[in-house]
């Protein structure tokens, strides 16, 4: 039975669900050149309106954010503008959708935004090991230790983003705060070693994502405001037992801010962190006691398991809903799933 996941569900005076299952954020690399999305695009997403909430792929602050192909960005009129065929057509389509606003940080790469001089920013000069997927000839680069200049810049370009979200016609912004990116950097002791206002203690650690959930709030509300987070480092950082300590600051501090929600960054949530004393889902649920996404390699049936047992209050479904556009209506008619597989990421279907 996964009736329960076909529930309307409140996320707050403004924004209400049809039913609680989201599709996950879902990088597709599949902008232009200017990083404008495309029609192609706003079919793909209008096809999945029927979810209760679209998150989309994680969309650019600004040049240096970027770090894979043709991920589309939010900082150009002529990105707006391909914006906001998509979230018409979503919105003609009954759906909604918010952007996913990223910063790769460290895992950006200048091959993608500048010459070979350009710079990389990140909490500390700590390069993440490796290269690019998929693009091995581009070795990570040891980043910049931004200033303090660099960090209210950046605090300025995520607001000014969300409110190019608006903009665009997104009813509102996922902060992406998760999977070791930047926001993701200051937050772990593996890849923030500063020791000034933004590294150390505990509040140091958080201040940087609080100040961007602070400033996004200012812009456009904290209704239309979400993020997602990793406390467990599994990608592109490693964990540190003293990462815990940040995340339970930062996690009542999140909770005053009265956000539409929180969001798991997870690949497989039955992954277990020995700092966090088991999932990160049950973590967080622990120690936030306002609206939480669960996400990761979940199918309907366990997720609404999961809901029942109050582990989380909303369901995101990633790779499944790659595979079927359909997959709200299959879930309520009891129709069979298409199984996901790796090749459906050359085409968007
Ligand atoms: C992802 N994921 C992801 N997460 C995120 O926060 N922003 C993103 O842009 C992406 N992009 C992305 C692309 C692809 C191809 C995959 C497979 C995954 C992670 C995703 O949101 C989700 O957490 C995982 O896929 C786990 O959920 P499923 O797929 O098991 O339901
Ligand atoms: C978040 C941006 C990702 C963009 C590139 C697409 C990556 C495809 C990933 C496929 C999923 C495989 C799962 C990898 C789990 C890593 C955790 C250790």
């Amino acid at each position: 039975m996964t009736d329960n996941l076909l529930t309307p569900y409140a996320l707050n005076n403004t924004i209400n669900l049809n039913n609680r299952i989201l599709m996950a954020p879902l990088t597709r690399c599949m902008a232009d050149d200017e990083l404008v999305p495309t029609q192609a695009m706003a079919k793909y997403y209008a096809r999945r309106a029927e979810a209760g909430l679209i998150i989309s792929e994680a969309v650019i602050i600004r040049p240096d954010g970027q770090g894979y192909p043709n991920t589309p960005g939010l900082f150009s009129q002529p990105q707006i503008e391909g914006w906001k065929r998509v979230t018409s057509a979503v919105h003609s389509s009954g759906g909604k959708i918010f952007a996913q606003l990223w910063h790769t940080g460290r895992v950006a790469h200048p091959y993608f935004y500048g010459d070979d001089n350009a710079e990389v920013m990140a909490p500390s000069a700590i390069a993440v090991e490796g290269s690019v997927p998929r693009m091995r000839e581009l070795t990570y680069k040891t980043p910049k230790a931004v200033t303090l200049d660099d960090i209210h810049l950046l605090v300025s370009d995520y607001a000014q983003a969300a409110e190019n979200a608006i903009a665009a016609g997104f009813d509102g912004v996922e902060i992406h705060g998760a999977n070791g990116y930047l926001i993701d950097q200051f937050l772990h002791h593996d890849s923030n070693r500063r020791t000034d206002d933004y590294g150390g203690s505990n509040e140091n650690m958080g201040r940087f994502a609080l100040q961007v959930v602070d400033a996004i709030i200012d812009q456009i509300g904290n209704d239309r405001t979400a993020l997602r987070v990793s406390p467990g480092a599994y990608f592109n950082i490693a964990g540190d037992s003293r990462d815990r300590d940040v995340f339970d600051y930062l996690l009542p501090e999140l909770e005053k801010r009265n956000l539409a929600f929180l969001h798991i960054g997870i690949f497989d949530d039955s992954m277990e962190f020995d700092y966090l004393g088991g999932r990160a889902s049950s973590y967080v649920r622990a120690n936030y006691n306002k609206t939480l996404v669960g996400v990761g390699s979940y199918s309907a049936e366990t997720a609404s398991s999961a809901i029942d047992s109050n582990k989380f209050d909303l369901i995101a479904i990633g790779r499944p809903f790659i595979a079927n556009p359909d997959y709200v209506a299959k879930i309520r008619n009891n129709q069979p799933l298409v199984s996901y597989s790796d090749e459906m990421l050359t085409s968007l279907v």
